[in-house]
């Protein structure tokens, strides 16, 4: 069977599985858990899974993206509703492909689907990159600003890769910039400190959090902090888990 055959086969069958990875306040002294974000997972079958990375860009090719990705913000929805009624008030971000956000009414649906579920919209965040913001102003910050007004934000996802015009980001209405972990893995020995510094410092002047990716070391950490890097993803804190997993953690 081809991968994508196979992909969706499994995304009908119900194989398909939403992880979770902590995000958490790097300002306080606490780390308290302030989010996760839904990370899509592709079992095997022989215990292993299929990277998102191998197989989102075939899923975006094959126009299967916008059915999967309907999906995993349905399953985040569920997980905030579950986590609320927990008493962990976090936040569930879900990664958006540039299929989905260029379907008609895409704000439309997102909203809808967030009503349906009965779920707080600042409790649910997309994560975009800059290829969706890229793609034709007028439109993304029409649908922007409709998300934004309903209460969902939007983060730049792996900001620094691609190549969005700076003069692009003052006119949409965001919230987060994400910091690439390519950015991060250097600190403290590389000099690409500098750019999680220059990321960090543009944020604080457009009136945008950053989050920081890919934190492996107690070192990134404390100088991602210094910088004043307002929150952070990464497997020195947490990796992505199970739903039970992320409950379990949370607990603890
Ligand atoms: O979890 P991992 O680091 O392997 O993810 C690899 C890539 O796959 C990341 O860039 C992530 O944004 C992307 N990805 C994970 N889940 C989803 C999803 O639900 N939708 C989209 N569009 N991308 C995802
Ligand atoms: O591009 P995006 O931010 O959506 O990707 C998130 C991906 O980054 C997830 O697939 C996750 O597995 C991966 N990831 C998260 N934390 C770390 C980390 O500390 N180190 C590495 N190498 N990858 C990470
Ligand atoms: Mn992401
Ligand atoms: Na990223």
């Amino acid at each position: 069977l081809g991968l994508i055959r196979q992909l969706r086969q499994d995304f009908e069958q119900g194989k398909l599985e939403v992880w979770y990875q902590p995000q958490l306040c790097l300002q306080s002294e606490s780390n308290a858990v302030i989010g996760c974000e839904a990370l899509l997972r592709w079992p095997t079958g022989k215990g292993d899974y299929i990277s998102p990375a191998v197989f989102v860009p075939l899923a975006e090719d094959a126009g299967l993206i916008v059915e999967i990705g309907q999906w995993v913000l349905e399953q985040a929805c569920v997980m905030q509703k579950q986590l609320s009624s927990l008493g962990h008030d976090i936040s569930v971000a879900v990664n958006v492909s540039v299929p989905q956000f260029k379907v008609p009414n895409y704000a439309q649906q997102v909203k809808q689907t967030i009503l349906d579920h009965d779920v707080e919209p600042q409790k649910i965040e997309l994560e975009v990159t800059e290829s969706v913001v890229m793609d034709e102003i007028n439109t993304v910050v029409h649908t922007l600003s409709e998300l934004k007004s309903f209460g969902v934000e939007v983060a730049i996802d792996d900001f620094g890769t691609g190549f969005s015009s700076l003069s692009y980001l003052q006119k949409l209405p965001l919230a987060r910039l994400k910091i690439d972990r390519a950015f991060v893995k250097g600190i403290p020995h590389e000099d690409s400190g500098a750019i999680a510094e220059l990321v960090i410092s543009l944020g604080r002047h457009l009136g945008l959090k950053t989050i920081a990716e890919g934190v492996e070391t107690q070192a990134q950490a404390d100088i991602l902090r210094a910088l004043g890097c307002d929150e952070v993803q990464g497997f020195f804190f947490a990796k992505p888990m199970a739903e039970a997993d992320l409950l379990a953690y949370l607990k603890s």
